[in-house]
């Protein structure tokens, strides 16, 4: 019925987001009845086959998640051309223009650290159509702009219960891959290299911690962290890291790449507060890409029904 309407509608009508949100309806539907992500052509070829490689053959386990929000969605152009990837370059566009040279097939992940199951996992050891969820989450950038994505992925949570961590594990480390030879950002030393993120164990299990493998129901864009990444909606977006090549579990908090760079701008929780300030601008309010006027930021990027008891009694002004 979905189809047929669009038929009715001149392909030079539709923008590419309309298109994608008859097809997310459409999924719903096919979710419903059993009809499936590929069956539904709502994956590009080239998706299907790169799905394929990680063992999900038809995805036909692809459920909207209950976290999803209902904000209009960031245009793809926007998405996959206005990045932070500092890997591939210091400014917004540089990633999408450089990113193709990054090799992310194969991949796998080592688990390390405080872990009953430590090993290096190939990505379709770690993806199980089971758990794959569509998520549509706001990235809030420190930067003060946000976007609201549709994530394919799955919770880090999974992950976690897979490779069973010990009593000892308190944190969770992740590094991004580290290969100058197509990571040109990384011949200059504007970060420490490999990229390191953290997160408390809590944190970390938390539902709405989120490892996405693609948007917009494709692959996910080198430029947006292929060929897997963190997404941690409640946190600044510098948290979510891409490109994913290790995981440890730690008993000390680690050091993030950005807290390394600069301890006195990022804190290890960075949680999104409109009430502590960046030293060097407000966080009140923000421009969510693609509108005029600023909206006022919201605790927890709006997710604090769900996360503000993991910092019930502690001071976010010291542990920002
Ligand atoms: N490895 C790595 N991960 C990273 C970054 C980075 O420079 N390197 N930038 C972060 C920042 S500051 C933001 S805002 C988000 C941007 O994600 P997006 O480009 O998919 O919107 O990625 C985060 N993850
Ligand atoms: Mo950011």
């Amino acid at each position: 019925m979905l189809i047929k309407k669009a038929e009715q509608i001149k392909p030079s009508e539709i923008t590419p987001k309309e298109i994608y949100q008859q097809r997310r309806h459409f999924l719903k539907t096919s979710v419903n009845t059993g009809l499936g992500l590929a069956a539904s052509g709502l994956l590009a070829t080239r998706a299907a086959d790169v799905f394929a490689g990680y063992g999900l053959k038809t995805l036909n386990h692809v459920k909207n998640s209950q976290y999803s929000l209902d904000d209009e969605l960031t245009k793809y152009k926007d998405v996959t051309t206005y990045n932070n990837f500092y890997e591939f370059g210091a400014s917004k566009s540089s990633p999408a223009a450089t990113a193709h040279k990054l090799n992310a097939e194969p991949w796998s992940i080592k688990v390390e650290g405080h872990v009953e199951n430590p090993a290096s996992y190939h990505l379709e050891d770690i993806i199980t159509e089971q758990t794959l969820e569509e998520r549509i989450y706001r990235l809030r950038c420190v930067e003060r702009w946000s976007m609201v994505v549709p994530w394919l992925g799955f919770p880090l949570a999974e992950l976690i219960k897979k490779v069973k961590p010990t009593s000892q594990a308190k944190f969770v480390e992740f590094t991004t891959l580290y290969r100058p030879e197509e990571m040109q950002g990384q011949r200059r030393g504007v970060l420490a290299w490999p990229y390191v993120e953290g997160l408390r164990m809590d944190e970390a299990m938390h539902p709405l911690a989120f490892l996405a493998v693609g948007l917009y129901g494709e692959v996910l864009p080198n430029q947006n962290g292929a060929p897997i990444r963190l997404v941690v909606p409640w946190k600044y977006g510098f948290k979510s890291i891409k490109s994913i090549v290790k995981i440890r579990f730690t008993a000390q908090q680690p050091v993030s790449s950005w807290t390394r760079s600069a301890p006195h701008e990022y804190g290890f929780y960075s949680n999104v507060n409109p009430d502590v300030d960046h030293p060097r601008w407000s966080q009140r309010r923000e421009r969510r890409i693609g509108e005029f006027f600023k909206r006022k930021t919201l605790m927890f990027n709006g997710y604090a029904e769900d996360v503000a008891h993991l910092y019930k009694n502690m001071d976010l002004k010291k542990y920002f």
